[in-house]
């Protein structure tokens, strides 16, 4: 089983989700007497502030670009979390909640380590809980940035959220940080784009194909191989400024204390969060010389890749 430990203090997030739930339902039947729209061009825009998320709340299925501008003066990311049939956001509520209580709480307060969290974790979740899907997502981007993420999409229920902290160690997703998304069945006119670098995603290695060079590339990710526990590989650009690989590695597991807690050590330029095996998700990277690193949240894996450009 999957313990899905990206997702801190998901039953706090739920009153927020409700709440925005219900507006969305709102706007939707506010939308209904309109004749049914086609798809809108171009990608789906997404505003991450200090702590909130604004987008459209349904999209097309199929290929699909999200370009993220980071309005605020933290780190934020977005994962798309796809929600099993039948399953709703209050279903998080009840069943899930006091599961992520617990354990983050021992977390905390240091009572449990990392270890202890994910066997505790994988006790006490219900057993549907495996079947979230973590569908890509834009990977952490610096204040003032701009990224897009490309991904092929179901149909089905989504939640959009960011968990990077606060200075003081809140979790964006409990201040805000969370939105749900319907994808419908209406398909995009999209294609997968056309890449010029890839890189494939295994549980050993983090394998770069191609040559990056300077101005904006389009990186293909192919998700390979997916541990079977804990964090899923994903990939994160991080332009190597002020700080080292070695010390922007345990910043970015969230089960450390001091771990994604604004502000970052270097400024992220985005990436893209991790999905099934056997899927490939895409994203764009603007590249002037300097030093950069693509790194997962898996980093203590090894899956980190440093490079130059001149
Ligand atoms: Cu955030």
């Amino acid at each position: 089983m999957r313990l899905p430990t990206r997702l801190p203090k998901l039953w706090t997030l739920l009153v927020v989700g409700l709440l925005a739930c219900q507006a969305g339902e709102t706007e939707v039947a506010d939308e209904a007497a309109e004749p049914a729209a086609a798809p809108a061009a171009g990608p789906v825009e997404v505003v991450a502030d200090d702590y909130s998320f604004l987008a459209r709340d349904t999209i097309p299925s199929g290929w699909t670009t999200f370009r993220m501008v980071n309005q605020g003066n933290e780190p934020h990311f977005f994962l798309l979390n796809r929600l099993p049939e039948g399953r709703t956001i209050e279903d998080y509520g009840t069943d899930v909640g006091a599961a992520f209580d617990s354990v983050w709480s021992g977390l905390e307060g240091g009572s449990i380590g990392k270890a202890e969290a994910g066997a505790m974790l994988g006790r006490l979740l219900p057993a549907w809980y495996a079947d979230v899907r973590l569908m890509g997502g834009v990977g952490l981007l610096a204040p003032g940035r701009t990224a897009e993420t490309t991904a092929r999409l179901e149909p089905g229920s989504y939640v959009m959220e960011c968990y990077v902290k606060t200075a003081d160690g809140r979790f964006h997703s409990e201040l805000g940080m969370v939105l749900p998304i319907t994808v419908s069945t209406e398909v995009s006119d999209q294609d997968a784009p056309v890449p010029d670098l890839s890189i494939t995603l295994t549980n050993a290695e983090l394998a770069v194909e191609g040559e990056p060079s300077t101005g904006e590339q389009t990186v293909a990710v192919h998700f390979e191989e997916q541990p079977e526990v804990g964090l899923g590989n994903d990939v994160h650009l991080v332009r190597l400024d002020g700080a080292s690989v070695a010390e922007i590695v345990p910043w970015m597991d969230w089960m450390n204390v001091d771990g994604l807690r604004a502000p970052a050590p270097a400024p992220f330029l985005g990436g893209t969060q991790e999905m099934p095996v056997g899927e490939t998700a895409y994203f764009q990277a603007t590249l002037e010389p300097g030093r950069y690193a693509w790194i997962s949240e898996t980093a203590a894996e090894r899956l980190v890749e440093e490079f130059s450009i001149e």
